[in-house]
């Protein structure tokens, strides 16, 4: 039994069957774990959606994703709760006859998961988050998404448009953005909106894995969402992002013996198309 991880899939089923194909997955036996943001950018998200509904069914526990801010922005925009943008490509999904099912399955989903020992996240951690203290942190946001205070959690704004009052919803707010949209921390130790390479970051900011003293640097922290970081294959570090949606390529991690196989693009699934 092998544990397979795939990076962010952003609405490419032609990339992600042919990328499944090639490692030789035995979807019988194995586990299957995306990193996030199944959905956004490409052309088919409607596809991969109602693909991985299928794959929970079909494998039960053993295929799982956690979410990723594209995802958390489809549960937003069916709820009203978020802008469309020309670059979602989410119509087909918010159209869709089966939507209610495929994002009632979606919204339930985990923002962090312990797999084989490593911990899995789609974006980052804060430095002084443990591995059990970020899957709390995860648990408390999985709730709090089924509950009555999910709409104040997906809501979206311009920056200090939606400072809560409430520290119990603030620090909720806090952990979503961490989990699923964190790649630089500021001099001052806050979230960066910084989204290129890392080489060329202005001066202060740090990659929220380079921090000194991160508590989860003894165990295997796989991630995705930085796609200008590109894939990132070190001990106890592996960022999966490999620029699928930018027409790059899509990556799968076997967790076991650290075998990376990569997908072109589908030339049909490249910006543009
Ligand atoms: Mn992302």
């Amino acid at each position: 039994v092998a544990t397979y991880l795939i990076g962010d899939v952003h609405g490419c089923i032609d990339t992600l069957e042919a990328l499944l194909e090639r490692t030789g997955i035995d979807p019988e036996h194995d586990r299957l774990v995306l990193v996030g943001d199944l959905v956004g950018r490409g052309p088919r998200s409607l596809e991969v959606l109602r693909w991985a509904f299928e794959r929970a069914g079909s494998m039960r526990g053993r295929f799982e994703t956690v979410l990723g801010n594209h995802d958390l922005h489809l549960l937003a925009l069916a709820r009203e709760l978020a802008e469309p943008r020309a670059t979602d490509r989410l119509d087909a999904v918010l159209a869709a006859p089966d939507r209610d099912r495929l994002l009632g399955w979606l919204g339930s989903r985990p923002l962090a998961l312990a797999v084989e020992g490593a911990l899995v996240v789609h974006a980052g951690v804060e430095p002084s988050w443990t591995v059990a203290g970020t899957l709390e942190r995860a648990a408390r946001l999985q709730g709090a998404l089924a509950g009555p205070r999910a709409a104040e959690l997906l809501r979206r704004g311009r920056p200090g448009e939606l400072e809560p009052d409430d520290p119990t919803l603030a620090g909720l707010r806090h952990d979503l953005a961490i989990l699923t949209r964190l790649r630089m921390f500021d001099a001052e130790g806050r979230p960066a909106p910084y989204t290129g390479p890392p080489g060329d970051a202005p001066a202060g900011l740090v990659p929220w894995f380079r921090v000194p003293g991160r508590r989860t640097a003894e165990t295997t922290v796989v991630f995705g969402h930085w796609a200008a970081l590109g894939l990132l294959v070190e001990p106890r570090l592996v960022g999966l992002d490999s620029g699928c949606a930018w027409g790059r390529q899509l990556t799968a991690l076997r967790l076991d013996d650290r075998r990376i196989v990569q997908q072109e693009v589908a030339p049909a699934e490249r910006p543009g198309h």
